[in-house]
């Protein structure tokens, strides 16, 4: 895929569903009884693969598009499948379905891609093993291929040295199934998703400051999800529309959960023209449209609770410091090393690449705006995050961006292209 500078971007656009409720909501269809149908479902290849598996486990998925019904097979319906549960490139399919396969009659395995195999399981293994379940890493490294041993489980109360949503949604899946009250105590709190869909299928979740606790589950109940549009996928567009002079942007329908919406404060704090209308709720979480147009921007420093409301996001951030007047200091960032690719080294040495003034740090990185980048070949690393940032910066760089492997964006954003030039002036 190659860019080149744009004149502006003006219009209206959708973004994608919401990558981390598609999955949720296909997991706990699966679990539930009755029928579940997801309008806005993301066609991403992550949200496939969880699709995939759980069809192998025996549960009837139908896919139409926009909307999918599954017809749930209830807590304990789930099958042995006859063959690896394929997640792909998704941490989140690996990470939550653990915790459902810990609890279950049966043997399983889970494997994915070159990315995948490099990801940290030991943050899951631990807890999950807590409460009596047998996982074991089959190349003995912490990481998938895992063999998963489903057994009958206790709850646990689990002090997670990381605030991480998938590991927090590992331990409270599987706590639907364990014996006694389940509960997680994280630094900070993550993406609250898992909480927010339990509670809509009736089972019982409560929080209490940086604690969830399940309580163990009799059946979950299915029904009409509404997936929010990703504001992971919206950040590109709010990146842009900053940066892109001439712009402006309305990106309907995103969700704009509190554990999610670390974009929006970063950009307002930052100097950015955002504004967000018609805000309302859909399927228990927040949504609203966002306007946003070319800003003036200032460099700011970002670290402490306010990460894990927009790691993804990180990488695309990046972008929008180099424009900005000043530093931008971000820090506490560690977990950005063990997502699809380690995203410290990858968005340094790449924006180093195409003259950005930026240094790594342990926990993040600090980059000095000044409001020029030359184009030049990007190496995507199998991370989409990577492949969507950096055409982003090629829409401002001088001279030509080329992404290789652009189309890793299928994983969380099929139509990012399309997007962008629909909107190009
Ligand atoms: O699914 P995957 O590959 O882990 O996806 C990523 C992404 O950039 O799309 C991370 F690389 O998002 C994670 C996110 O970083 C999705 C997620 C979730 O749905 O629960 C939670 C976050 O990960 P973590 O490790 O902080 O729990």
């Amino acid at each position: 895929m190659k860019l080149t500078k744009l004149k502006g971007l003006k219009g209206e656009i959708t973004v994608p569903g919401d990558k981390s409720i598609s999955h949720r909501g296909i997991m706990l269809g699966a679990l539930s009884e009755g029928t579940t149908e997801i309008t806005n479902f993301l066609q991403g290849a992550d949200c496939l693969s969880t699709i995939s598996c759980f069809q192998k486990m025996g549960v009837e998925i139908e896919n139409k598009g926009d909307v999918v019904t599954i017809k749930g097979n209830g807590l304990h319906g789930l099958k042995a499948p006859s063959d690896t549960l394929d997640v792909g490139n998704s941490g989140t399919t690996t990470r939550l379905m653990s915790g459902i396969l810990a609890a279950q009659s049966f043997v399983s395995t889970v494997d994915g891609d070159a990315s995948i195999r490099k990801r940290p399981m030991k943050r899951i293994m631990t807890p999950l093993s807590m409460m009596g379940a047998k996982i074991e890493s089959i190349n003995d490294n912490f990481c998938a291929p895992l063999r998963i041993t489903g057994a009958p489980l206790t709850g646990i109360h689990y002090d997670s040295p990381i605030a991480s949503a998938q590991v927090k949604s590992a331990i409270l899946l599987a706590g639907l199934y364990a014996e006694g009250k389940t509960s997680v105590t994280e630094p900070y709190v993550s993406r609250n998703h898992t909480e927010l869909m339990f509670r809509y299928f009736g089972v019982d979740v409560e929080t209490e400051g940086t604690t969830a606790t399940v309580s163990p589950a009799t059946k979950l109940t299915g029904g009409k999800v509404e997936v929010p549009g990703d504001i992971s996928s919206a950040t590109y567009f709010i990146v842009a529309g900053l940066i892109v002079p001439n712009s402006e942007i309305l990106i309907k329908n995103v969700g704009i959960n509190p554990t999610r919406d670390g974009i929006i404060k970063v950009c307002k704090e930052m100097g950015g023209d955002i504004t967000l209308l018609n805000e309302r709720t859909v399927s228990g979480e927040p949504i609203a449209d966002i306007l946003v147009r070319s800003s003036s921007l200032k460099g700011i420093t970002i670290g402490g609770s306010i990460i894990p409301t927009l790691i993804d996001e990180i990488p695309a951030i990046a972008m929008l410091a180099c424009f900005a007047e000043g530093t931008t200091v971000i820090k506490d960032a560690q977990e950005l090393k063990v997502k699809e690719s380690n995203r410290i080294d990858v968005v340094v040495n790449h924006l180093k690449k195409m003259n950005a003034s930026i240094e790594a740090t342990e926990d993040g990185m600090i980059i000095e705006g000044t409001g020029h980048l030359t184009g030049a070949t990007i190496e995507t690393n199998l991370d989409h995050r990577i492949a969507m940032s950096f055409a982003i910066a090629g829409l401002v760089a001088e001279g030509e961006t080329e992404i290789l492997n652009g189309e890793v964006v299928t994983i969380s954003y099929p139509t990012f292209y399309e997007d962008i030039k629909r909107l190009a002036i």
